[in-house]
């Protein structure tokens, strides 16, 4: 049997949107305490955006569900991640610097005693920049559109939830089939959404 996931609708519902202008930022976190890390960065992302000169139309900021998720690569017996996106699907342009935004990202999760060790070792705190417009980046910084964003169940689950037809840059189906896919996989595991909360409100 394949693993299921409900986005609450159905991929033959879900039309594909044109090739997205907006803001993603996924966030993460698997040490400290996850829920109450991601309730109080909330706020201070969106700060942050507006800081960093995004502003928005009428749909204003989509956030998704939590999902706990399984670790994906790092060292072996890492606890599970709390997993969530942001969507800024219409912001009016011109759009931010994607760097000036990376600089307020990586600030925040210093702020959240984010610590560097291994790669894909265990974070209190991950905000990662998925795409920012059309722009297209490869430094030793920043890449965009972000170059796992399609491979990672943990990105595409919070992403199809808010916006299953949304057909990433580089991409050439929406979130909830690209997800589909994925968990088509044998061994795959279904990210597990999580009830709201007080702070987190979806
Ligand atoms: N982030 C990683 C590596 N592995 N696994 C899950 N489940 N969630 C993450 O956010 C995550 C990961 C590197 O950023
Ligand atoms: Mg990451
Ligand atoms: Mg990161």
């Amino acid at each position: 049997m394949l693993p299921s996931f409900d986005a609450g609708v159905s991929v033959s519902a879900c039309l594909p949107l044109a090739a997205p202008s907006g803001i993603a930022i996924a966030l993460g976190a698997n040490l400290g305490d996850p829920e109450a890390t991601l309730v109080a960065v909330r706020p201070l992302l969106e700060e942050a955006l507006l800081a960093a000169a995004v502003r928005m139309g009428p749909s204003g900021f989509a956030w998704s569900p939590r999902y706990r998720t399984a670790p994906v690569g790092g060292p072996p017996g890492q606890p599970p991640y709390l997993n969530a996106a942001l969507l800024v699907a219409d912001p009016w342009l011109p759009l931010p610097s994607p760097r000036e935004l990376l600089g307020r990202l990586l600030e925040l999760e210093r702020r959240f005693g984010r610590v560097r060790r291994e790669r894909w070792g265990p974070r209190r705190l991950d905000l990662d920049l998925l795409w920012c417009g059309q722009e297209v980046l490869s430094t030793a910084e920043l890449e965009l559109p972000h170059p796992r964003l399609l491979e990672r169940s943990f990105v595409l689950a919070p992403l199809a939830t808010i916006a299953p037809g949304l057909v990433p840059p580089g991409a050439e189906l929406g979130c909830l089939p690209l997800l589909e896919r994925l968990l088509a996989h044998p061994g795959a595991e279904v990210p597990q959404r999580l009830p709201p909360q007080p702070g987190w409100p979806e």
